[in-house]
């Protein structure tokens, strides 16, 4: 890895024009490695922005960004809409927590420069993005969030307590409170972001949900039902939900004994029904949502049918899995 962060270094030195972007529906993976990213751009005396959008509102998300404006750290976003203004061929592009194009917040922004990097951790799938300058993608890291800790170290810097406790943040999200994907180098991550001051008490604050949601989540995993032993299915109420939502619960599912894979069906809108499925890894769920048309990693895919029922997805997922109920 030093090898990478020998080069992304001089990539950065290199630059003055510098965009930073994550996936859409952002969370504090993504975010937070984006935060402190530029804390290092910045350190380089290099200007940076990173791309948000205005229209997603994520509670904990806006928390953060105002707890940054607060506190005077060094943040500096750019609105969606403005970016493509900004953005010239030789702007280097920094892409982190995924490379698939159309994942990122906006797309069109990779083909208008030439200069593009690409950190991920998830496994690496047919359509990355193409043509990079610099492609790092390590599906043994639990979060982008351990890929940016390890380069502040690796830089010998270190970084506000706020901004190491977003990234904290993010990294037990990924982890799912390091239940999934923890390695020693996780823990490592976790000690070092904990030395830089990160705070528990900011750290469950922002972790913290809406007791509504909490709840209404609750039922659903007490509706789920096993198929074939190992396979958890829930299948959500009538309710409109967005597909983070129900990759929550999918994620959830796997906690649980016995179970090898998980999938959650539910109402993305009124005529679009979503699946989202997950896997400890033993079970390709990507083949299985590549099957209904759909698509994403080994360990995580997701599928969206239109024109359907709750009943009737289930049933083909069932058809699908070989299962019965
Ligand atoms: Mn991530």
């Amino acid at each position: 890895m030093e090898q990478i962060f020998k080069t992304l270094t001089q990539l950065i030195k290199n630059n003055d024009d510098i965009l930073i972007m994550t996936h859409k529906n952002p969370d504090f993976d993504g975010m937070g490695s984006a935060i402190g990213l530029q804390q290092i751009i910045h350190s380089f005396k290099k200007n940076s922005y990173i791309v948000l959008n205005s229209n997603e509102k994520n509670k904990s998300l806006d928390e953060s960004y105002d707890l940054l404006k607060e506190n005077d750290l060094y943040f500096n976003p750019i609105l969606k809409t403005k970016a493509n203004s900004v953005i010239k061929e030789d702007t280097l592009l920094i892409i982190l927590d995924t490379h698939k194009a159309e994942m990122t917040e906006l797309p069109e922004l990779i083909n208008k420069s030439k200069n593009v990097v690409i950190i991920d951790h998830h496994i690496k799938s047919k359509d990355y993005i193409k043509d990079a300058t610099l492609t790092y993608i390590n599906a043994n890291l639990s979060s982008t969030v351990e890929f940016v800790t390890k380069y502040f170290k690796y830089l010998n810097k270190t970084v506000d307590p706020i901004i190491a406790t977003f990234m904290l943040v993010g990294l037990e999200i990924d982890t799912n409170n390091f239940r999934l994907k923890t390695t020693k180098d996780t823990y490592e991550a976790a000690s070092f972001l904990s030395q830089l001051g990160a705070d528990n008490v900011l750290k469950q604050e922002l972790l913290q949900e809406n007791k509504d949601d909490y709840i209404r989540r609750q039922k659903l995993i007490e509706k789920s039902y096993m198929v074939n032993e190992n396979m958890a299915l829930c299948i959500a109420d009538n309710q409109i939900y967005e597909s983070k939502d129900l990759a929550y619960i999918a994620e959830q599912l796997l906690q649980f004994e016995n179970v090898a894979a998980s999938f959650v069906i539910g109402h993305l809108s009124k005529d679009t029904i979503g699946i989202s499925a997950r896997s400890l890894g033993n079970i390709n769920v990507e083949e299985i949502m590549a099957k209904l048309g759909g698509g994403g990693h080994l360990t995580e895919a997701a599928t969206q049918i239109k024109n359907s029922t709750l009943k009737k997805v289930e049933k083909q997922l069932i058809e699908q899995i070989g299962g019965t109920k």
